[in-house]
């Protein structure tokens, strides 16, 4: 029997390195610096709940040559016992995959190597358990969906334009194994009208809409979901908190302020395997 998508045993993160905050990637030039003991610390309080949240957390080592390395989940995409390492949309980030595929092979998982031309950060994927949305953006092309579509033939597979934000997942996320979790953007209300339109399993979706596109990116491990705390988003916080939902144990919030100024957030530092 297949395993329920969202019932997870594994973990795969790596920690951060001190090249991040001169060097990592970043969307807008801000005055704000990343404060690099508060994101390692972010990041510990994070690793915890993934630890008690899943029990087994694979740590990969640290790479001071790859400043975003921290966000596992761009150079791989894990469904089932499968792991399609990517070729990362942006060239700085490309060598990421080493360390991935070598942790991937280490946990047992079957191995889908992506080629050229796809292009892909897995930040543009979303499996919803029945079905995958990938963004079409500046970090993932066309190929790129075509070679997941052939990577896990189970699942139907939809692009979605991505004109605003990094990837798909900076403003939706499965919040439930029924609730996509959106921002209030015009990107994300495009993207949510998208989903209604193409998505095959469009009847079986809700959305738990939330003002702040980063605030909107969430985990949901083993019934419980990890959303932004009231310090980075108070307003999205506010509607995780109020959320009542048969699928939903417990709630935890957690901030990321640091990571989110580099364009990260919860999804994009850990890779979760069933
Ligand atoms: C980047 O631009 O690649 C990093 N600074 C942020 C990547 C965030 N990844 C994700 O949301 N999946």
């Amino acid at each position: 029997m297949a395993a329920n998508p969202f019932t997870y045993t594994k973990a795969v993160v790596c920690g951060i390195p001190a090249s991040l905050p001169a060097t990592a990637l970043r969307m807008e030039e801000t005055d704000e610096p990343v404060d690099l003991g508060k994101a390692r610390q972010q990041h510990e309080d994070y690793l915890q709940v993934l630890t008690e949240l899943v029990g087994e957390v694979h740590v990969i080592p640290t790479d001071e040559r790859y400043p975003d390395c921290v966000f596992v989940e761009d150079p791989v995409v894990v469904c089932g016992d499968t792991a399609l390492i990517t070729i990362p949309g942006h060239e700085s980030r490309r060598g990421e995959t080493v360390a991935m595929k070598e942790a991937m092979e280490k946990i047992g998982l079957k191995i889908v190597e992506m080629l050229d031309p796809g292009r892909m950060d897995g930040g543009d994927v979303l499996f919803t358990g029945k079905e995958f949305f990938v963004g079409q953006s500046q970090r993932t092309n066309k190929h790129g969906l075509q070679q997941l579509a052939a990577a896990f033939p189970n699942f139907p597979v939809t692009g979605i334009p991505v004109r605003e934000g990094l990837h798909l997942k900076s403003f939706l996320s499965m919040a439930t194994p029924n609730h996509i979790a959106m921002g209030s953007s015009s990107a994300a209300l495009d993207a949510k009208q998208l989903i209604e339109t193409e998505g095959k399993f469009k009847y079986s979706y809700r959305y738990l809409q939330v003002p702040d596109d980063i605030g909107a990116n969430c985990l949901y491990i083993n019934g419980t979901i990890v959303h932004a705390n009231n310090e980075t988003f108070p307003k999205s916080c506010k509607v995780f908190e109020k959320f009542v939902d048969a699928d939903v144990k417990a709630k935890i919030a957690l901030s990321a302020s640091e990571v989110n100024k580099v364009d990260g957030c919860f999804t994009c530092c850990s890779v979760l395997i069933n």
